[in-house]
């Protein structure tokens, strides 16, 4: 591990690849604890949205924003182990391909496997490696679905959320609780004929729902042009700047460093319980059984 800390610390690029796999096996508790008090300064920002809506085209643009102004630029892109994650992949190379020999841009595939929501665990070292290694900023990219957005608003200061024009995509905002974890919402394709009505959907139920503090804001984008990502940048800065104002970035790293122990802590009580329930001797019935294999954890009731 020494020698790994040794090349992290000299800033070099595969040191980083190599951290952020060993935390992918399960193995990154030491290097976490060696490099946790170096984290904390990176802007972290979530992008989420359905399959397609523009998330890595999204990202591509504010990356080579961030480099237009010498910011340094990690991308954490969790793909969801689907039947497209292939084409997804690939499809992330050619977008974010400009930046490959750039040094100050790292770009990363997470398969999320078979974590509950998608971003447990290892999404969560590769943002903190990612953070202690200097990067000014970390994207982290995850198709929406279920669980997903709300992982990825407990991981991220800032979170936006790509809506796809024309796919009612404004109801299921609603329903799965995306219109309260958004900080910024992103109306892309701006050249699909129902770009507007979906914007004015958005605003709309904007209007019903009572925020307090930070009022998320509604943009549109045409990614694939460009347009628009200048804003979405301007936007994310106006969003840091309110966190630090009010002091809610305290309150919002408290939560995720909550939110990351829990996740580490009952993953563990999970690999005790299957352990002990795999050794249990199965009599009786399923409460009798359960009692016994929280006594194995040393959890008497
Ligand atoms: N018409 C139009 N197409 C766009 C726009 N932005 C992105 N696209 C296209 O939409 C498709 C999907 O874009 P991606 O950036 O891969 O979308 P994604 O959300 O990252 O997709 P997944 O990672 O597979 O969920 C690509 O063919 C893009 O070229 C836009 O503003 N307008
Ligand atoms: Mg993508």
């Amino acid at each position: 591990m020494n020698e790994l800390l040794r090349e992290f610390n000299e800033g070099k690029p595969r040191a980083l690849a190599r951290a952020i796999s060993q935390c992918e096996s399960g193995e990154g508790a030491p290097l976490i604890a060696a490099l946790y008090a170096r984290t904390g300064n990176a802007v972290t920002v979530g992008l989420t949205g359905p399959p397609g809506v523009g998330k890595s085209t999204l990202s591509a643009g504010l990356v080579r924003k961030a480099r237009a102004l010498a910011k340094r630029v990690g991308v954490v892109s969790v793909d969801p182990s689907s039947p497209f994650s292939h084409g997804a992949l690939l499809g992330d190379r050619i977008r974010l391909s400009e930046h490959f020999t750039d040094p100050n841009v790292f770009i990363r595939s997470m398969a999320s496997r078979g974590h509950i929501g998608g971003l447990a665990g290892a999404t969560a070292d590769a943002v903190l490696l990612m953070d202690a290694f200097g990067f000014d900023l970390v994207l982290i990219e995850t198709v929406g679905a279920g669980q997903n957005e709300v992982e990825i608003a407990e991981l991220a200061q800032t979170t936006i959320v790509a809506l796809q024009p024309g796919s009612g995509d404004s109801v299921q905002a609603l329903k799965a609780g995306i219109m309260e974890i958004a900080d910024i919402f992103v109306v892309n394709k701006a050249d699909h004929p129902m770009a507007q009505q979906l914007y004015r959907e958005i605003r709309s139920m904007m209007q019903i729902l009572e925020y307090s503090g930070w009022v998320p804001e509604l943009l549109m984008t045409q990614a694939i042009e460009g347009v628009g990502v200048g804003e979405l940048w301007n936007a994310i800065q106006r969003h840091a700047a309110y966190l630090n104002e009010s002091g809610e970035i305290g309150r919002r790293r408290k939560e995720a460093f909550a939110h990351q122990v829990r996740q580490i802590a009952a993953g563990r009580i999970g690999g005790l319980l299957d352990r002990a329930i795999a050794t249990d001797s199965g009599d009786g019935d399923p409460y009798a059984a359960a009692a016994r294999a929280l006594q194995t954890l040393g959890v008497a009731e």
